[in-house]
């Protein structure tokens, strides 16, 4: 085993049994939702997936390790700390070398799943490729990670704070199939519909798990992104969200916000202008991807490598 991973013993006792475990990502609490709802909702989400037949494994840097699953404490420090280090791929030996407390992204918690042997990670969004691209070359290292790491991505989309075209022309020429759950359309976070198709709409576990079986079978590494809406009831109006999105991308721009200082700015900010009710559609959208990773798991663990 990898010297640097540490499993919690829920994690760790789930493995010795042989029972389905789904990745949690931590920049979500640190650097995406604020305090104390982040740890509120991070243990609410963790539940989701008891109930549902998978074990959760909540993934963050401490100590010098990889934590497979947080002990309750572990994830109250996380959230309740301001100076948590945003992990990527880029940040993941620095973190670890200096003992340094890390808040995964997307991109080092699919390294860390693939690591620890977990084959299905639930999230909110992935990073993506930042509108006005062509001359920042802002494209979140989600995306590479996506096309070289086996790991399932459970999402709602991707936010519009993004080019989300490019985005899904980015995922297209890398390889990684964009699948989507009880629709055609590619859902865009706080919305159902982003005005593009998904590659394949798969609405079962099973059928997903086939798919993502299929392709690792045929030596097909890299990553299978699992887009599933926001609930109805829940999303957010499209007009209205469109609106704070191109004001916080201007503000951001005003500011000169860079790297990766600009997905945190502008997710705070729509916080904010959103008078905090997008924060009540993103802890809903995360625990039914919740649900719906760890029905996959379920399955793939019933279709074993
Ligand atoms: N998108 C969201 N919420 C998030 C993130 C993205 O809707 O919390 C976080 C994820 O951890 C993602 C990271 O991996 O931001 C992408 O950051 P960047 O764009 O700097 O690569
Ligand atoms: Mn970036």
């Amino acid at each position: 085993m990898h010297s640097f991973l540490l499993f919690s013993p829920e994690v760790a006792a789930a493995r010795t049994a042989g029972k389905p475990v789904v990745a949690l990502e931590s920049t979500i609490i640190s650097h995406g939702m604020p305090y104390p709802q982040n740890v509120h909702t991070a243990r609410e989400v963790e539940q989701v997936i008891r109930d549902a037949g998978a074990v959760p494994a909540t993934i963050a840097i401490i100590g010098g390790k990889i934590c497979v699953g947080l002990l309750d404490a572990q994830l109250e420090t996380l959230g309740a700390s301001p100076d948590a280090i945003k992990v990527s791929r880029r940040d993941l030996p620095y973190v670890l070398s200096q003992g340094r407390l890390g808040a995964t992204t997307v991109a080092a918690t699919m390294i860390c799943a693939e690591l620890a042997g977990i084959e299905v990670f639930v999230t909110g969004g992935i990073g993506g490729v930042h509108r006005g691209a062509e001359t920042s070359f802002d494209i979140s290292a989600d995306l590479q990670e996506l096309a070289h790491t086996s790991v399932a991505v459970v999402c709602a989309g991707v936010k519009s704070i993004l080019d989300i075209g490019l985005t899904l022309e980015y995922l297209e020429t890398h390889g990684v199939p964009v699948l989507s759950v009880g629709q055609p359309g590619f859902p865009a976070f706080f919305t159902r519909d982003s005005g593009y198709k998904a590659d394949f709409q798969l609405d079962s576990a099973e059928e997903q798990a086939s798919f993502i079986r299929t392709k690792w079978q045929l030596g097909l590494q890299g990553g299978v992104v699992v887009s599933n809406p926001v609930p109805a009831d829940e999303a957010m109006a499209p007009d209205e969200i469109d609106s704070i999105i191109a004001q916080a991308l201007q503000e951001a721009d005003q500011q000169n916000v860079a790297g990766k200082q600009v997905t945190p700015f502008l997710l705070a900010r729509i916080k904010e202008l959103t008078g905090g009710r997008s924060l009540a559609t993103n802890i809903a959208l995360v625990k039914h991807n919740a649900l719906v990773g760890a029905r996959l798991a379920v399955a793939l663990n019933h279709k074993a490598a």
